[in-house]
C-alpha cells in the first residue's frame, strides 16, 4: 500500500505541470490568434486601401503604388487601381467607403475595349456593342450602372465606381471624384520571404511565460519531494 502512494504522488506532479504549462501557454498565445483575425481591409487574401483624394483618374493612378498597404498581410507590395472580378469582391469595394472612387479600368487605347490596365497584360473585361451595352468577357465581371458605359462627349475612358450603389461609370480624364481604391494582390507581387505563422513561432512573452511557469513549478515540486523526504526520515 505504502509503495503505491510513493508512485501516484509524483504522477500526479507530471500531471498538474502538463496541465498548467498547457494553460499558461494558451494565455500567452491569446494575442497571436487575435492578430490573425481578418481585418476589414483584406478580401480573399488581397488587401484595398481606400483613399479619400479629390482627383482625376490620371493623378488616382500615378499615387496608388506610392501607398504602403493597409494590412501586415500585404506588406512590402506595390499597390494598383482596384480591380474587379466578382460581385463579392465588388460588394466589398464598394463597402469601403462612401464616395464615389477610381477603379483600374479604362479604354482609353481603343475606343469600347475595357481592359484593366493596372494589372499584368491588362486584360480585357467588355468590349461594348453599343451605348449601355458592354457585356462582361467569359471569366469577367461587369457591374454598369443603367446606360453606361456611354462614352459621353466621345471622351469617357475611364472606370469610376458611384459611391451610392456600387454601380459603374465611365468618367472623362479632366473629371474628378471623391477617391479611389488600392489593392494589393500577393500572388501578383515579386516573390518575398514567407514569414512562419504566428502559430509557429512562439513569441518572446510566450517563451517567457511559458519558462517562468516551469521554473515556479520545479521549485515546488522539489519542496514537495523535500517534505516527502523528511517525512520518510521521521517514519
Ligand atoms: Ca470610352
Ligand atoms: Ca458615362
Amino acid at each position: 500500500m505504502q509503495a503505491n502512494v510513493s508512485v501516484r504522488k509524483p504522477v500526479r506532479f507530471v500531471l498538474l505541470a502538463a496541465v498548467l504549462a498547457g494553460i499558461l501557454f494558451l494565455v500567452a498565445s491569446h494575442g497571436n490568434v487575435a492578430d490573425a483575425k481578418p481585418s476589414a481591409v483584406v478580401y480573399n487574401g488581397h488587401c484595398y486601401r481606400y483613399v479619400a483624394s479629390v482627383g482625376t483618374w490620371a493623378a488616382a493612378n500615378a499615387a496608388a503604388p506610392t501607398l504602403p498597404s493597409p494590412d501586415s498581410l500585404c506588406a512590402g507590395m506595390t499597390g494598383y487601381l482596384a480591380v474587379i472580378n466578382s460581385a463579392a469582391e465588388n460588394t466589398f469595394v464598394f463597402g469601403l467607403a462612401t464616395g464615389d472612387r477610381w477603379l483600374g479600368g479604362s479604354d482609353a487605347a481603343a475606343e469600347g475595349t475595357w481592359r484593366w490596365v493596372t494589372i499584368s497584360g491588362q486584360p480585357i473585361f467588355c468590349i461594348a456593342a453599343g451605348v449601355g451595352n458592354c457585356p462582361a468577357q467569359p471569366g469577367y465581371y461587369t457591374n454598369w450602372a443603367v446606360g453606361d458605359p456611354n462614352n459621353q462627349t466621345g471622351a469617357e475612358h475611364y472606370l469610376e465606381m458611384y459611391g451610392s450603389n456600387g454601380t459603374w461609370n465611365d468618367a472623362t480624364g479632366v473629371w474628378t471624384v471623391a477617391g479611389y481604391v488600392v489593392e494589393y494582390d500577393p500572388a501578383a507581387a515579386a516573390p518575398t520571404p514567407v514569414p512562419a505563422k504566428p502559430s509557429e513561432v512562439p513569441e518572446a512573452d510566450t517563451l517567457l511565460l511559458l519558462g517562468g511557469g516551469m521554473s515556479g513549478l520545479g521549485v515546488w515540486l522539489r519542496w514537495q519531494w523535500s517534505k516527502r523526504g523528511q517525512r520518510t526520515k521521521s517514519n
